[in-house]
């Protein structure tokens, strides 16, 4: 499963968490945003994050990456990411699912982006021991529990935000990978 966005958005789109929202919850405070392409890519195109704000903006999987996505347990989520403006929201999750029965899962990587960087590759273990249950301070699922989520994934959500006001995000690249 992959989108490059060469031609269009693919599905995607976005929404916005509360800037809060790992002491608060995952949940959406605004579910509207569309997503802009841009010919900027890493290459031919990408997403870009929409102007306005709205809390904390996360990229939105289309369709074709959520249902039965149980094959890629221990396998990867990988996208590259482009942000500029130094990182603010440093406490928040950088990947959200969520199961069709509402189990939320989050990731937070080592990343810590820099302003106006390069095009990073982020690689996201699918293992349980490399996420946290409903907030990041919170303890790993089981592996059953993550492999009921991948069987019925209702959402994955990449952030792109790291700054309150001002800045911009775009986001090519991602794929889901099976352990191979
Ligand atoms: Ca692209």
């Amino acid at each position: 499963m992959a989108s490059y966005f060469i031609d269009g958005v693919e599905g995607w789109s976005a929404l916005g968490y509360d800037a809060n929202a790992d002491t608060n919850g995952y949940t959406s405070r605004c579910n509207s945003y569309s997503v802009h392409l841009s010919r900027f890519g890493f290459p031919d195109g990408c997403l870009r994050r929409p102007d306005d704000t709205c809390g904390a903006m996360f990229f939105q999987a289309a369709a074709v990456f959520l249902g039965d996505q149980s094959a890629v347990y221990g396998g990867t989520l990988e996208y590259t990411l482009k942000l500029e403006q130094v990182p603010l929201y440093v406490r928040l999750a950088d990947v959200v699912m969520r199961s069709a029965n509402g189990t939320t899962l989050v990731y937070k990587s080592g990343f810590v982006p820099t302003e106006s960087q390069d095009w990073k590759r982020v690689v996201v273990p699918l293992e349980a021991s490399a996420w946290h249950r409903d907030r990041v301070s919170e303890a790993p699922p089981t592996e059953a529990e993550m492999r009921a989520v991948l069987t019925s994934l209702r959402a994955i959500h990449i952030r792109g935000e790291y700054f309150d006001g001002g800045d911009e995000a775009y986001l090519d690249n991602v794929l889901l990978r099976s352990v191979r």
